[in-house]
This record gives structure tokens, sequence and C-alpha cells, in this order.
């Protein structure tokens, strides 16, 4: 049976960035949402996971959102996050077409700071769910480490590289707890 042309287009491949399958795609709302989403392409980078980033809206690109969120599970995406300020809706978009896990970044904005992102994202109704992280720019940085935890469910290696990271984060902290005992006993 011909498949329909649609069904060939959701197959496209992803724009691969770092050279690597993309497993995880990045979308953002607006590219003004950039600046706050950077934080996650450097833990990609650090933890070798392939990525592909897009500026997609449910708004403003409602049928290219949907293209991109029907045709990501064939096309070898295995976690989607979506960046968003305002009446953020791509990310309960994008998850009603897909039933790959979907993280929302809310983007922190005039005049609600965030509030109105966050509340849109988070209060899915029930049936489809979008799993929430910090608002601002510790939010790229959590939801590229939320989606290396569950690739790494499928991935030992990476799994490693997670507990390195937390290990050494874990140093990084005692060591300023140290620092800061130093000091105040030399007050
Ligand atoms: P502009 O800076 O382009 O005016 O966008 C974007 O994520 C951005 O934070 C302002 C804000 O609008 C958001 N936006 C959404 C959606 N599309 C754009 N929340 C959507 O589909 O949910």
């Amino acid at each position: 049976m011909k498949r329909p042309p649609e069904a060939k287009k959701r197959e496209r491949k992803m724009p691969d960035c770092m050279g690597k399958k993309a497993e995880v795609a990045l979308l953002m709302g607006s590219k003004s949402d950039l600046p706050l989403v950077k934080g996650a392409f450097d833990i990609f980078r650090e933890f070798g996971v392939g990525f592909t980033a897009r500026v997609l809206s449910a708004h403003r690109t409602p049928d290219e959102a949907a293209e991109f969120a029907a045709g990501a599970e064939k096309a070898g995406i295995k976690v989607i996050i979506c960046a968003a300020g305002m009446a953020a809706h791509l990310g309960g978009v994008v998850a009603s077409f897909t039933t790959v896990p979907v993280i929302g970044i809310p983007v922190a904005s005039e005049p609600f700071n965030g509030m109105d992102a966050l509340l849109s994202m988070v209060q899915m109704p029930p049936g489809i769910p979008v799993a929430v992280v910090t608002a601002g720019k510790a939010g790229g940085k959590n939801a590229a480490l939320y989606a290396v935890s569950i690739l790494a469910l499928s991935n030992p290696e990476l799994g490693e590289k997670l507990k390195s990271y937390r290990a050494a984060q874990k140093k990084k902290v005692l060591e300023a707890d140290a620092e800061l005992q130093n000091e105040l006993s030399n007050l």
C-alpha cells in the first residue's frame, strides 16, 4: 500500500547537532527563548548526547509543530524538551501528538514573571502529561539532565556518566563547605 506523503514527511531525518544521531529534541516557542535554554546544550555536549533544536510554536506554526511532534518517535527522538513563555501551550500540544516523554521549561517574561508559563505547562488535563522543570536559566540545565536520566535507563554508559557528574557536584559542595569552615575559624 502506498503511504500518504505526510507519513513520509514525518520520518524525515532530524537535523543533528554534534554530528550524532539526535535522541533529544529541544523546541523553543521563539528564538527569544534561546538564552534561557543554552544550559541544556552544555549538558548534551558534556554527556555526549545527540540532540536537535528547533524554533516551533503551537500558536504561530501549529502545522509544523504538530508535524514535528507526530514524526519524532519514528525519527528516533526519545525525549522532547519544550521551552516557552507566556501562554505556554507548546509542551502540551506537542505531548498531544506523541507518547515520547515531554519536558517543559517555563520561560519567565513580563508581566507575570513566568507564573503564566508555569501554570500553562504544569496544569495539563489528566491524560496528557508534561513534566515541568525549574523556570529560568536553571531550567535548561535541569531539563537536559532529566532527559539524560531517561536515556540512561536504557544506556548504562550514560548512567555511569550521570553518577560521576553527581559525585563531582558533591565534591565541589563539600570543598566549598570546608573553605567556609576555614574562613569562619579565622574570623
Ligand atoms: P516572542 O519573543 O517571539 O514575541 O515570543 C515564546 O516561547 C516566547 O517566550 C514571546 C513568547 O511567546 C512564547 N510562545 C509560546 C508559544 N509560541 C511562542 N508560548 C506556544 O506555542 O506555546
